[in-house]
């Protein structure tokens, strides 16, 4: 597998000779669940960028749309609105910078304003976005999602969902080869809570290797504060960090090269002492 992940202005290296990445979650929406609108204004989501540098953060994912079970889809004004001051205010911190969207426009205005990576739930799939990114020195991210928010949840079924995921994504890393994207720019990402059942999240938890191995290519683990951890522990969102802290360690033990979380401090600890103890 590559070593490094090209990643706009920035190389990553993703390869086990160093700690797994920590892809810090910055929410702009107004409904984001577990932030609850907290960081809505500029000025807190700028310092909370910067809580999340201090802390270590290697990524920082902006997403000026939920994307939760049931959530509505926000329209493209309105996500421009949240995303593009949050580009230009942070786009010098000295870190990547990745847009959580799934629109070839929000894409397109990002990179444009500097930004190095686009983080898409809908696997690049919608009219127009692999050639929005295609031309661009950024990384991307393809997420594999049963449905759509809005109905994802209902009845999630696989035939078997880690051959069913690893088919998804393997038709969609031939879709960007097929436009000329190179590899050293594209990690994958099953989706956890995305079209899943707790088992089926876990098939995937336990098999991150397998479909690292099997699509050649870096992986994210995104288990952050989801339904899946909430329901191994039964507990709310705001109790939910410690046990987020062990899926993220799960994850890497299972193989995952970059984890996307909310708590960054804490899981920069817990994967710097993971790694020393396993280098
Ligand atoms: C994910 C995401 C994920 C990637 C969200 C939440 C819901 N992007 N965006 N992977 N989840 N790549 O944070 O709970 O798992 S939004």
């Amino acid at each position: 597998m590559q070593t490094h992940l090209q990643c706009g202005r920035y190389r990553l290296r993703v390869d086990a000779t160093s700690r797994p990445l920590v892809m810090g979650i910055l929410n702009i929406t107004p409904d984001s669940f577990s932030d609850a609108g907290k960081y809505h204004a500029l000025d807190s989501a700028i310092s909370y960028a910067e809580e999340m540098i201090a802390a270590g953060v290697d990524i920082i994912d902006i997403g000026g749309e939920s994307t939760r079970p049931g959530s509505q889809p926000v329209s493209l004004m309105d996500e421009l609105a949240r995303v593009m001051p949050l580009v230009y205010a942070l786009r010098d911190c000295g870190k990547p910078l990745s847009i959580d969207t799934y629109k070839p426009e929000v894409m397109r205005e990002a990179i444009a304003a500097g930004a190095d990576m686009i983080n898409d739930i809908n696997g690049f799939r919608a009219p127009g976005a692999l050639e929005a990114v295609a031309e661009l020195d950024c990384a991307l991210c393809v997420m594999h999602m049963q449905k759509d928010p809005q109905s994802m949840q209902l009845k999630p079924e696989y035939q078997d969902v880690v051959a069913d995921v690893s088919a998804f994504l393997s038709e969609r890393i031939a879709a960007m080869e097929q436009i000329g994207i190179a590899r050293d720019r594209i990690c994958i990402d099953p989706g956890f809570g995305f079209g899943k059942s707790l088992a089926h999240n876990i098939a995937l938890l336990k098999n991150i290797e397998h479909l690292q191995t099997t699509l050649d290519l870096p992986l994210l683990a995104g288990l952050s504060r989801k339904s899946m951890i909430g329901a191994i522990l039964d507990k709310p969102v705001a109790q939910r960090m410690a046990g987020s802290l062990a899926g993220a360690l799960a994850s890497v033990a299972n193989g995952a090269r970059i984890v996307r979380v909310h708590d960054v401090a804490e899981t920069v600890d817990a994967l710097t002492v993971w790694h020393a103890v396993n280098q």
